[in-house]
C-alpha cells in the first residue's frame, strides 16, 4: 500500500511515520510545507525508508501528481496551536479548510481512500462535573479559530463522502503528549522550560482539564481506522486521561525533582474551553482497539526523558518560543 501522509514531519505525523515505516508492503510518501511545526529531523530514524515532500496541503497540481500515485491518504497536516490562531486565524483558514479541500477534490479525482485526522476540540468544551462525555453524537460547537477550522474540515470531508462517494474515515481525538511534540504546547513547553531554568507557565488558575493520551495509541487508533474502519464513520479516539492542568504541570515539577509550588500563573487563553472529555467505546468495541499507556504517569516521565535526551531537537527554537509567548503576557 502505497500511503500519502499529509503533516509528517509535524509531531503525530512524525510519529505514525516513524511506527509504520517499516512495516511489510508499506510505502509511505510524507507531504509537509515544513513551517515552524515541522522538522525532518523528527523523521531522520526513517529517512532511508520515506520519501519526503516539501509542499503546501493547498497546491493543487501537486497535491493532485502525489494523489495519483497513492493508495490512500493520511491528513495529518494542519496549523494546530489554538494560541496561534487568536494571535493570527489567517493560515488556520488557509491550512485547515482550503488545504483539506485541496486534498478532498484530488482522491475524489483518483478514487483514492481517504482518513481525515481531527480533534475533539469541534465539540467545544464540556462543564467540570457533567457526566457526559463527547461522542460520535455530540453536536459541533467549536470555540476557537483553531478549531472552528478543524470542524469546517471535517464538515467538507462528510459533504465529499455523502455526495461524491469519497471512502473517507474521520477520528477525532483528544490532546496527544509524547516525543516531538513541538515545544509551544502545554507539556513540553513546560518540561524544557525547566531543562532551561524558566519556571512553567500556567494559564489562569489550571482548573481546565483535558483528556491525555500518548501519540503511539492514537497513531495505533488511526491506523486501525484505516485497515478496518467502515467508509463514511467517525471514531472518536480517547485512553480515559482526565487531568487537569494544576495537576499536570505539579506532575511534571515532581518527576523532574523540582518544588510543585514552582511555577508562574500567567494570563489565561481568551475563550479558554474549559474540558475535553472522550467516549471511544465505539472503537473499542467494534474495532477492538485498546491504548497501551495505561498509566499516564509512566508515559509522562518517558517524555521529560526524551525532551532531556533531545535538546538538539528543541533547543534552537525555544527562545524565539517564549519570547512570543511573553509578549503575550503567557
Ligand atoms: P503539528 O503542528 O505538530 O504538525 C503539523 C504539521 O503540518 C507540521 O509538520 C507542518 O509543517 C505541517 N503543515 C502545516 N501547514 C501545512 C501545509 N499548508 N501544507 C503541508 N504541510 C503543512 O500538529 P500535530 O499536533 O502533529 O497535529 C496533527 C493533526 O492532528 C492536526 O490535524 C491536528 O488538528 C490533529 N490533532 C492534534 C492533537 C494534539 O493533541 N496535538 C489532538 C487531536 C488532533
Ligand atoms: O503554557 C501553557 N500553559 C497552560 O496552562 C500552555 C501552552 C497551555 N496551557 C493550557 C491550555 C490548555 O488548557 O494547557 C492546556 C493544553 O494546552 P495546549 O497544549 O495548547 O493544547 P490545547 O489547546 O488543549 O489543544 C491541543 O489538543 C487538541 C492541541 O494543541 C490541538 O492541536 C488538539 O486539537
Amino acid at each position: 500500500m502505497r500511503i500519502l501522509v499529509t503533516g509528517g514531519a509535524g509531531f503525530i505525523g512524525s510519529n505514525f511515520v516513524i511506527e509504520n515505516a517499516r512495516r511489510p508492503g508499506v510505502n509511505i510518501t510524507v507531504l509537509d510545507a515544513l513551517t515552524y511545526a515541522g522538522s525532518p529531523a523528527s523523521l531522520s530514524s526513517v529517512s532511508d525508508q520515506v520519501s519526503l515532500v516539501v509542499g503546501d496541503i493547498a497546491d493543487a497540481r501537486l497535491v493532485h501528481d502525489l494523489v495519483s500515485k497513492c493508495d490512500a491518504v493520511v491528513h495529518f497536516a494542519a496549523e494546530s496551536h489554538n494560541d496561534n490562531s487568536l494571535a493570527d486565524p489567517s493560515p488556520f483558514v488557509q491550512t485547515n479548510i482550503v488545504g483539506t479541500y485541496t486534498l478532498l477534490e484530488a482522491v475524489r479525482a483518483y478514487g483514492v481512500r481517504y482518513h481525515h485526522v481531527s480533534t475533539d476540540e469541534v465539540f467545544g468544551d464540556l462543564e467540570l462535573d457533567d457526566p457526559a462525555k463527547f461522542t460520535e453524537h455530540t453536536a459541533y460547537n467549536p470555540s476557537s479559530p483553531y478549531s472552528s477550522t478543524k470542524a469546517a474540515s471535517d464538515m467538507l470531508v462528510r459533504a465529499w463522502a455523502r455526495s461524491f462517494g469519497v471512502r473517507a474515515t474521520l477520528s477525532n481525538c483528544s490532546n496527544n503528549y509524547g516525543p516531538y511534540q513541538h515545544i509551544e504546547k502545554f507539556i513540553p513547553r513546560q518540561i524544557t522550560n525547566i531543562l532551561t531554568g524558566v519556571r512553567p507557565k500556567l494559564y489562569g488558575a489550571g482548573r481546565n482539564v483535558r483528556d491525555w493520551i500518548h501519540v503511539d495509541d492514537h497513531n495505533s487508533a488511526v491506523w486501525r481506522i484505516l485497515d478496518s474502519g467502515e467508509i463514511g464513520r467517525t471514531y472518536l479516539i480517547g485512553a480515559d486521561g482526565e487531568l487537569d492542568n494544576l495537576s499536570v504541570i505539579r506532575m511534571i515539577l515532581e518527576l523532574m525533582g523540582r518544588d510543585p509550588h514552582d511555577f508562574d500563573h500567567v494570563t489565561d487563553r481568551a475563550g479558554h474551553d474549559l474540558r475535553y472529555a472522550i467516549d471511544s467505546s465505539t472503537l473499542r468495541d467494534e474495532l477492538g482497539w485498546h491504548p497501551r499507556y495505561t498509566n499516564f504517569r509512566e508515559g509522562l516521565q518517558a517524555t521529560i526523558d526524551w525532551y532531556r535526551d533531545n535538546h538538539g531537537w528543541w533547543e534552537n527554537d525555544k527562545d524565539a518560543v517564549e519570547a512570543r509567548y511573553q509578549a503575550q503576557g503567557a
